[in-house]
């Protein structure tokens, strides 16, 4: 496709409840989305960074260095490209995946617009439901927690994800199995620990959680490996998977037995399809996680969670677990059984709402 206008657009959104982990508190998400124009249709895209460098070293601000002053110029007006090939395109720029998954998906939502068919569908996905867990922030007690935990159970979301990090772990994930033995339930530790602790991690095993999603660094393989060959509980890994290739050399040494996949850390949907492959091949379930998005980005998760090889609940829940106003129409629901229903229309599935995109927008830029 030929592509003959892209445009930056920074919205700052409140979040409807501060989200906390062992890094730091949201209350306000800043949010680039890209939008890409080519031969008559738009796709849109967006930056999935955090606001500040502690979950990657991207923010809002770096994704926009990188799109304006590389990855703009090297789509813009070049010579006919399908979403496939671009990242190959853009390997000469090292990390940087969210940057570049906010347009590489860009690209393959004009693609399946242009073939007539649901995103879902073009990339590979199967499912025609997604099983939908979410991920509860710490809270400021323990009682508060437990509160939320059974809101969300009885909103129908099929498992509990909860943050942990020292002080707020052995004895939370005591209180809520006291209080709910049997619920699917995991923690992310967001690499609040280190091999040091490998005593206190093997107490989380007497809860019998589905996993522990990245207990060690942020960039670590190594030492996953030496816990989990220590841990019955399954480590999941999130942050140190950043490519395909990390994703084998995790299997390899035993990292980890699951991992999570967000579109924005591996660098978009070609990769985060090679991440699944390379799962898939071993039996390693894989299951989609979650940035905090707006409607866009949520919109793409909903269709990588339809490849056959995502058969954990993910974090992708309702538009209004994080807003008043998503800039999505419709909005993101979910059923009584925890799911959401794949769109079946052409491309994302869902339309930008022009009136709500325009209030929380920032600042834009458009280049030609
Ligand atoms: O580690 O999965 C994570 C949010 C921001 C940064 C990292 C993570 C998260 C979440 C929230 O857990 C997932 C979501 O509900 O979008
Ligand atoms: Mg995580």
């Amino acid at each position: 496709m030929k592509i003959d206008r892209i445009e930056l657009r920074e919205v700052q959104m409140p979040l409807v409840h501060p989200f906390e982990t062992s890094f730091g508190r949201t209350t306000v998400r800043r949010i680039l989305l890209v939008r890409v124009d080519a031969e008559g249709l738009s796709g849109w895209g967006e930056v999935t960074a955090g606001e500040e460098p502690f979950y990657s070293y991207e923010t809002p601000e770096t994704a926009k260095h990188i799109l304006r002053d590389f990855l703009i110029p090297w789509t813009l007006g070049k010579e006919w490209l399908q979403p496939r090939d671009v990242r190959q395109r853009f390997r000469p720029i090292r990390g940087h995946n969210m940057a570049k998954a906010a347009l590489e998906n860009a690209l393959w939502d004009i693609a399946a617009q242009q073939k007539g068919l649901p995103l879902a569908r073009l990339v590979g996905g199967t499912l025609a439901e997604i099983p939908c867990g979410v991920s509860i922030g710490i809270q400021s007690s323990i009682p508060k927690l437990l509160e939320k935990i059974e809101c969300e159970v009885a909103a129908g979301y099929q498992r509990i994800k909860v943050k942990v990090k020292p002080g707020w772990d052995v004895n939370v994930l005591d209180a809520i199995r006291t209080r709910f033995p049997r619920l699917p339930l995991m923690a992310d530790a967001n690499s609040a620990y280190s091999l040091a602790d490998m005593a206190h991690l093997k107490e989380f095993d007497r809860f019998y959680l589905m996993m522990i999603e990245q207990p060690l660094g942020w960039d670590d393989l190594l030492d996953h490996a030496k816990l989990q060959k220590e841990l019955a509980t399954p480590i999941c890994l999130d942050e140190s998977i950043h490519s395909p290739d990390d994703a084998r050399k995790a299997l390899e040494i035993g990292a980890g037995r699951i991992i999570n996949i967000k579109l924005g850390r591996v660098g978009g949907f070609t990769a985060a399809r090679e991440v699944h492959d390379v799962c898939r091949a071993r039996n390693v379930p894989v299951w989609c996680g979650g940035m905090l998005e707006s409607g866009i980005g949520r919109a793409h998760n909903i269709a990588l969670s339809t490849l056959p090889g995502f058969t954990l609940p993910g974090d992708v829940s309702a538009s209004k677990r994080y807003w008043d106003e998503d800039i999505i129409d419709p909005e993101v629901t979910i059923s009584a059984r925890g799911t959401i229903a794949v769109p079946q229309m052409a491309g994302l599935g869902y339309t930008p709402n022009w009136q709500r995109l325009e209030k929380w927008t920032q600042r834009k830029e458009s280049f030609e």
